[in-house]
């Protein structure tokens, strides 16, 4: 048998030590499994196309292929009825702190502020922010249902104030949407929930259909069909749709830094909570001068708490792309993880909270030992749609200011114009625009007479 699938394997990560090693094998660290993002393109190309000339028809045909259910129309729209959004007491109560803490958190954020700067004088200019009229919120099926991605994605959109709010997420074999995700497309306000995934929902959304209501920018995660479709429409002119982020979170990655002060049992519950995500998770460990000892405990921790888990399966398989890096400072783990850019930094450090001013890259930050990444996944306020792939390097995660933009103006008084106005016909004479020019001199001529 390979040794995948061989059950008395232990689940171990594959450690590498940063200190003696060359600069190649640490590139190769820092490298993540490869996305084939050509091949995807390929595959994904027809069905956009489908949709967008076919539109509804295309996408019923599509979603009886991929989700094996046949709907009679593409759309839930409010009032979305008690029986969909059935949940326990417990489940509606997790949902509803969640949702005020992601709630708080996001509407501290809002930039309702307009900036008004004089650059000289009688020469006025401002910048204020309107919402995204419409947005698209990619909220994944497949292995788990995601009701706090819906949370994520939701709240923030409520908050700025986008009036068009339109869930995707593929239906279940019977036809419907988790009853959760339906409780928070309530508590969001929701305007339209597509019953569809896969780069077929993110066509419908670019495009519009009969029923589905085109969008403006589409957010989310989602698999490699989901993020190929968004990088796709993205780039048509025709679909004038931007997207959240530009490779879209389609693995997830984390990295855990420990030192003498980590329990073990911490650590690796935490690895692991990446891990189960799905068989493309990376998780990496880097451990600084972690006695031999110490790191045995943490590698027999990973594998006993990996046995006890439903999705262990899946754990086997992320475990193995993952990796131990071995640290001789903090300095050398910081430097290590800066490069890296890991979408989760957990830090399981001594004095954690200090160490945080010299984290450069990462979408978000877990500090000291009683802060799981899960509280950020579901729960303390912060948004889980974070960069992957390196990309905490030039972006943030989703927050407020994602479904916001911000508008400038300008205001000259005449007194103004007889200041600047001299600058800018010379700058235009410069470039050669001679109506540009003109549109100065013929007011700058007018206060003369
Ligand atoms: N860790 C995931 C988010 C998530 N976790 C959703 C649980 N549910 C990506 O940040
Ligand atoms: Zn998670």
């Amino acid at each position: 048998p390979s040794a995948q699938l061989d059950l008395d394997a232990p689940i171990r990560l594959r450690t590498n030590n940063l200190t003696d090693c060359s600069e190649e094998e640490r590139a190769q660290l820092l490298r993540r499994p490869v996305l084939k993002s050509d091949e995807m393109f390929e595959k994904v190309k027809p069905i956009v196309s489908q949709v967008r000339q076919r539109g509804d028809a295309a996408l019923l045909e599509l979603t009886a292929k991929f989700d094996k259910t046949r709907l009679s129309s593409t759309c839930v729209f409010p009032p979305y009825s008690k029986e969909s959004m059935e949940i326990s007491i417990a489940v509606k109560e997790a949902i509803d702190r969640a949702y005020a803490n992601i709630k708080k958190f996001h509407a501290a954020q809002i930039d309702g502020s307009s900036l008004k700067v004089e650059t000289m004088p009688g020469v006025v200019c401002s910048r204020f922010s309107r919402p995204i009229a419409r947005v698209g919120l990619y909220i994944p099926g497949g292995t788990a249902i995601l009701p706090s991605t819906a949370l994520m994605l939701g709240i923030p959109a409520q908050v700025a104030g986008c009036k068009e709010i339109v869930f995707a997420t593929p239906p279940r074999q019977d036809g419907t949407i988790s009853p959760e995700v339906m409780y928070v497309a309530h508590l969001v306000g929701a305007s339209a929930i597509l019953k569809a995934g896969g780069a077929q929902a993110v066509a419908a959304m670019a495009y519009g259909t009969e029923t589905v209501p085109k969008v403006d920018k589409i957010f989310g995660p989602g698999n490699q069909w989901v993020t190929a479709a968004k990088m796709l429409v993205q780039n048509d002119t025709d679909a004038l749709v931007s997207i959240d982020m530009p490779a879209g979170p389609s693995e997830v990655l984390a990295s855990v830094m420990a030192d003498h002060t980590a329990k073990p049992a911490f650590v690796a519950a935490d690895l692991l909570s990446q891990a189960e995500h799905g068989v493309d998770s990376q998780v990496v460990l880097v451990g600084i001068n972690l006695t031999s000892d110490h790191l045995e405990l943490i590698e027999n921790e990973v594998d006993e708490q990996a046995r006890q888990l439903s999705r262990v399966e899946i754990v086997r398989q992320s475990v193995a792309k993952s990796l131990i890096v071995l640290a001789g400072s903090v300095e050398e783990a910081i430097k290590f993880s800066n490069d890296y850019a890991p979408e989760h930094l957990i830090l399981h450090l001594e004095n954690a909270p200090d160490k945080v001013r010299f984290i450069d890259n990462a979408g978000s930050v877990f500090v000291g030992p009683f802060t799981p990444e899960s509280c950020g996944d579901y729960a303390s306020g912060t948004n889980h749609t974070l960069p992957t792939n390196g990309y905490a390097r030039q972006f943030s995660g989703v927050n407020t200011l994602s479904f916001q933009k911000h508008i400038t103006s300008q205001e000259i008084t005449s007194d103004g114009l007889r200041e600047l106005g001299p600058v800018v016909v010379t700058l235009a004479d410069c470039e050669g625009l001679q109506a540009h020019a003109n549109a100065v001199r013929i007011r700058l001529g007018s206060m003369k007479v």
